[in-house]
């Protein structure tokens, strides 16, 4: 005998039997004492919110300074990703491959299914159907993620397209990705992120924080979608999409992967300084692209999301004015300090620092507090429609040409600003042997280097050596394939200090590969790639920034590079059996420049 509600639909709701199975089933394991179905309406939100705030869920901020906003404040054992408790479940350890934790598919679901029986008694269950993508897109993705977190339900409304749209893009028998969301008792002993590709489907239990639990961001648009991509000829990435349009009205558009925490936001979102007058940025991502080859050849790119879940500490009006914007209305904080007045702040906020405020922990906080008022990933959620750099293509299912895909990873040393890589293969060997220090948007030590192969270590849903030759193999998709380049906003000279001011001047590298792109710009060759020449890159008005800053932005160190080639054995090594052999003689190649 089962106490849960037999789970009745809005009118909405396709008659999409196997949906109705599911679902059916999963109020059976978890029952719930309510199950709510989301439509995705304003009245909707409204009555979330408010129970969301009743329930000290949500905090309501000055509503006069931040219309629609809130602060939700994470259990302090759950504020980021947590890799080591993240699982590939295919059929074989050989399909999940060497870099992510595997589990047999009955193992986990036994496991899973054992932690989620009766876990939603006295609670509701929300039933959040959401559309990856836009209606009419070939690549668009319908998923139904079923939680106990209203805090889940009121994020899955701005990051996605939540609601009637995606029942009715759905249909009576269409596909979706199922998920299951259960926060249990927020212990990190009891948390698994586990993905069954196979099944299309992602459990997630003991965990109510960002991309462990917005189940269409990291889980289905990275992981599963990496895992169809290969299947159905697309690819699935960690990047940001943006637009660059010249003062004659010229557009490119250019996708870019860095790892998490490294400035993706901002890059997507960047106002260029006052030397560039009539060049300007559009956003039509920042953090995942969805590509696939068009009829014409080129390689074509959506932002599946419909809002950002970006880092706010560091965020004002000089390091990305346009976020400030974006996130004054309708946004969720997570873990920002909150001030006497009902407004939120943050290490590296505008303005002066409060006298006091509470802390991301709610506790009393003060300047001469040792610890930070925002976590270190503290962040928003805001719908995208609010970014005044929006780009109108942000909305069209066809997406937009790729001219240029860039890599770019948080690097002290070796890296040079910039360079481009010879062909596709060379891109593709850079673009896997990528490094990064480690950041706050996962769980473990910060500042560490480690290979992010094209940022998406956390996030390929299957064999990386696979992946690698998923890459490899779209070239012959491509006739007119995008130019790819390696960027490194973060070198710092023997001082210590970073040799390129970043934001918003990056605006000057952005030129440059635009430049290339159109056959514009001149470049030399040297054993890692092509580079711009000393001038090459506009520096006029830029303050404090003699050349010889640029000349060592740009240096290339071989005895560095020597040891950088010896660093790659890592993921060489472990990747050995399954690795394309195009990367090994792409190194070997540069071995020999060297
Ligand atoms: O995975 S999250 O969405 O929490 C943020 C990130 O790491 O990019
Ligand atoms: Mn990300």
């Amino acid at each position: 005998m089962t106490t849960a509600p037999a789970s009745q639909p809005k009118s909405g709701v396709p008659p999409h039997a196997a949906l109705r199975a599911w679902v059916n089933e999963m109020i059976e394991l978890c029952q719930p004492d309510h199950v709510y179905w989301c439509d995705g309406s304003e009245a909707e939100k409204e009555t979330l919110t408010a129970q969301a705030v009743e329930a000290g869920v949500l905090i309501e901020l000055n509503q006069e300074k931040l219309p629609g906003c809130y602060l939700h404040r994470s259990n302090p054992n759950d504020v980021a990703r947590v890799e080591e408790l993240t699982f590939i479940c295919t059929r074989t350890p050989e399909a999940a491959g060497p870099t992510n934790n595997w589990k047999a598919p009955r193992e986990m679901y036994e496991k899973l299914y054992g932690l989620a029986r009766g876990a939603m008694r006295g609670r509701t269950m929300y039933v959040v159907p959401y559309l990856m993508g836009m209606p009419g897109s070939p690549l668009a993705k319908v998923g139904v993620e079923l939680t106990d977190s209203i805090y889940v339900a009121l994020s899955m409304r701005i990051m996605t397209r939540m609601g009637q749209i995606a029942w009715d893009t759905l249909g009576a028998d269409g596909r979706f990705t199922k998920g299951l969301h259960c926060m249990l008792d927020i212990n990190p002993e009891r948390r698994y992120i586990a993905h069954f590709p196979q099944d299309n489907t992602i459990i997630s239990v003991g965990s109510n924080y960002g991309g462990n639990v917005l189940l269409g961001k990291k889980c289905l648009a990275l992981r599963l979608g990496s895992y169809l991509g290969r299947i159905e000829h697309w690819m699935a990435e960690h990047m940001l999409i943006l637009g660059v349009e010249s003062p004659t009205g010229e557009k490119n558009y250019v996708a870019a992967a860095f790892p998490s925490a490294c400035g993706k936001t901002n890059f997507a979102m960047l106002i260029p300084p006052k030397h560039f007058a009539g060049w300007k940025i559009t956003t039509v991502g920042d953090d995942i692209a969805w590509m696939k080859p068009g009829p014409n050849g080129r390689l074509y790119a959506i932002n599946p999301e419909a809002g950002y879940f970006g880092v706010v500490p560091g965020t004002n009006s000089k390091s990305n004015p346009n976020a400030m914007v974006l996130m004054a209305r309708d946004t969720i904080y997570t873990n920002v300090a909150l001030t006497p007045d009902g407004d939120v702040w943050w290490e590296g906020k505008d303005g002066p620092v409060p006298e006091q405020c509470l802390d991301w922990q709610g506790r009393l906080w003060t300047p001469a507090s040792k610890e930070k008022a925002a976590h270190p990933n503290s962040r928003f959620a805001a719908p995208m429609a609010n970014n005044p750099a929006l780009a109108p293509e942000a909305n069209d299912p066809h997406g937009v040409p790729i001219s240029a895909l860039i890599f770019g990873g948080r690097r002290a040393t070796t890296l040079p600003l910039v360079f481009q890589a010879f062909n596709w293969i060379h891109g593709v060997y850079i673009g896997a042997t990528m490094a990064s220090e480690t950041t706050a948007a996962a769980a473990g030590a910060t500042g560490q280097v480690r290979r992010d192969p094209m940022a998406m270590l956390p996030f390929c849903g299957y064999n990386m050596g696979d992946y690698f030759r998923h890459w490899l193999r779209m070239r012959k998709l491509l006739k007119r394939p995008p130019n790819v380049f390696c960027v490194n906003w973060f070198r710092k000279g023997a001082d210590g200090q970073f040799l390129w001011p970043g934001y918003g001047e990056n605006m000057r590298v952005l030129k440059w590969i635009v430049d290339r792109c159109r056959g514009r710009a001149p470049a030399w060759e040297t054993p890692v790639g092509w580079m711009p020449e000393s001038d090459g890159i506009d520096t006029t008005g830029l303050p404090d920034y003699p050349p010889e800053k640029m000349t060592e932005a740009l240096s290339l160190n071989l005895e560095e590079w020597k040891r950088e080639v010896l660093m790659q054995d890592e993921l060489f090594f472990k990747l050995y059996s399954d690795l394309p052999k195009e990367l090994i003689f792409q190194r070997e190649l540069l071995i020999s420049r060297l």
